[in-house]
């Protein structure tokens, strides 16, 4: 059976502003990344994602958008977008562009238009209640502290932002607020755009009646994940289906916060009905005890195999996975799973992305994951952009009873930001990233962490991840091989089998800095190597040293 392009696609996820700035404003843009697409055709990926490049005051970088139909203007022009979209199809490669639609900018027409009148025929494009008791009208918080209500003193009413004030969300009960975006989309899409990653897209559909939500411990408001996978999420995306997306040979991934397995098969259900596939939050959560995210616990490895496992067997066959570790929202995998010291950096970077390359889904890169880059060593508040960070230090601090010396470091171990330092090109100033100031600090290990380097090193792990990319595209088995766990209760061991007809590979990785004893089990034993983050190493021999990882492959009778 043929199977469609984005089950056999390697994703690369840019984040535009930190990419590359192509004219000294320290800002990146998109002439900037058009300059790199060579870098990326010669990893292997062939689809990139770009994080919002539309017209926006970025409050939230871009995830608050004043203009659906123009570029930023720090990014560039439309001629420079369109542009960058040639030269990424001719070299074979595709575009995914990130669609915010849950909410907007306050700047946006649409909620001036709204908020200008409540009587105006926008008014009901956005969620606007009538204050209780002289208060919110109910208790849920932002996903970026504080209250999810705004009072507007002009109308005396209150507007819901789940996420910054500067984000009112959209109305989507509203059927013209949902042909309005339909309509956006399909101009995308005559454009010549490959596919959509719809931001938040599982928070749609709020509850009927707006109902108070449960106050989570060390929570001072309702949590607004009780909007997650609400009452007519899946009708909207039906329809969205109906209207724009069947029309077209589109990618769609769905960042789906608060989704369970079994929602997801509806999300991404193998039928076609909505999208092709979903973003999970769950194995991401696993470091945040209780639901606080700026614990400083690890990533523990027996649930998180347990969980990767779960979606792997659950969705196969009836949906399809995404696999990733990284993205611009995420701090780098490297601090939460594996080593980041001199000695392990590099070989534990490779032993996650094996554990994770080897999975059956859609596997995704983010920028600087490729050379094993790292959280940034914060020392202030002040150095942070992230306004998630920067609200949660304030809050915890002033509200929340947290002493700032106590609270500062688990900011800084889960803070966005950590994600969103410049990408680093060479070892030049700056990183090769700008010639002028950057909108946020290279990180200081650029000397030893930058792609010219590892681009002449064939043991990088820039050239692992290449192989492993190569690992996929010339292999059924990889891309749609059936997944089976073993050593499921092993705290230092990742090891599974993918098998289809008569082939099957196992995948061994020691996440840990032990070394530990492994038998290779006696099907595998004579098989070949298809890939190994050690040099000159047999697999056979009965020991992992700390952090190494291979694949091996059998065919049978
Ligand atoms: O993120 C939504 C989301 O649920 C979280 O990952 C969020 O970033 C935060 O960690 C909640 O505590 C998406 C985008 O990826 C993110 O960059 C945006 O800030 C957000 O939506 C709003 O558009
Ligand atoms: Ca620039």
């Amino acid at each position: 059976m043929q199977q469609p392009w984005w089950k056999q696609s390697i994703v690369y996820q840019i984040y535009p502003r930190s990419f590359m700035d192509s004219n000294g404003d320290g800002i990146g843009d998109l002439n900037g990344i058009t300059s790199r697409l060579d870098y990326l055709q010669q990893l292997g990926i062939d689809v990139i994602w770009l994080s919002p490049v539309y017209q926006s005051p970025n409050a939230d970088n871009g995830y608050d958008i004043s203009d659906y139909e123009a570029i930023m203007r720090e990014f560039g022009s439309m001629a420079d977008f369109d542009r960058l979209l040639a030269a990424i199809h001719q070299r074979g490669m595709k575009l995914v562009m990130d669609l915010v639609v849950n909410h907007t900018s306050d700047e946006h027409a649409w909620f001036i238009e709204s908020r200008s009148s409540r009587h105006h025929p926008r008014r009901d494009f956005y969620i606007w209640r009538d204050p209780v008791d002289g208060h919110e009208p109910n208790n849920w918080g932002s996903f970026f502290s504080g209250p999810a209500w705004k009072l507007d003193p002009g109308s005396g009413q209150y507007y819901l932002h789940l996420f910054a004030p500067k984000q009112p969300d959209l109305n989507w009960t509203n059927p013209q607020v949902r042909q309005a975006v339909f309509d956006m989309m399909t101009r995308w899409c005559d454009k010549g755009i490959d596919g959509f990653r719809m931001d938040v897209i599982s928070l749609i559909s709020k509850p009927e009646g707006l109902p108070d939500a449960p106050v989570l411990p060390g929570e001072l408001y309702g949590t607004p994940g009780i909007c997650a996978n609400g009452p007519h999420v899946h009708d909207y995306l039906q329809e969205m289906r109906q209207a724009v997306l069947r029309h077209y040979d589109l990618m769609t991934v769905g960042e789906c916060a608060g989704v369970t397995v079994g929602e997801a098969r509806k999300y991404a259900n193998a039928d076609g009905s909505e999208l092709n596939m979903v973003f999970q939050f769950e194995h991401m959560s696993l470091d945040c005890p209780e639901g606080f995210k700026w614990s400083l616990s690890p990533l523990p490895l027996v649930p998180l195999k347990e969980n990767l496992s779960k979606w792997q067997l659950e969705l196969d066959g009836k949906a399809w996975n995404s696999l990733y570790f990284c993205n611009h929202d995420q701090p780098r995998i490297i601090n939460r799973l594996g080593d980041p010291s001199p000695q392990y950096r590099e070989r534990s970077a490779k032993c996650i992305a094996t554990c994770l390359h080897l999975m059956q889904g859609t596997p995704y890169i983010y920028q600087g994951e490729e050379l094993g880059m790292t959280n940034f060593p914060w020392s202030s508040v002040e150095e942070f952009n992230d306004l998630e960070s920067i609200n949660a230090f304030n809050e915890l601090t002033q509200k929340g009873g947290w002493d700032p010396a106590v609270i500062f470091p688990m900011i800084a171990h889960k803070s966005r930001d950590n994600a969103r330092t410049p990408m680093q090109w060479d070892a030049t100033p700056q990183a090769g990233f700008t010639t002028g100031t950057p909108w946020l600090p290279v990180n200081p290990n650029y000397p030893e962490i930058n792609a010219a380097e590892q681009l002449q090193r064939p043991d990088s792990v820039y050239h692992y991840y290449q192989q492993l990319i190569r690992l996929r595209h010339d292999s059924e088995l990889v891309k749609y091989g059936h997944y089976e766990l073993l050593l499921a209760q092993d705290p230092d061991l990742f090891v599974y089998r993918r098998y289809l007809e008569t082939k099957q590979l196992l995948c061994v990785c020691n996440v840990s800095r032990q070394t530990r004893q492994f038998d290779l089990p006696g099907a595998f034993k004579g098989g070949r190597v298809l890939i190994h983050n050690l040099p000159e190493l047999a697999a056979e021999r009965g020991q992992l040293e700390p952090y190494e990882a291979y694949v091996i492959s059998r065919t049978g009778e």
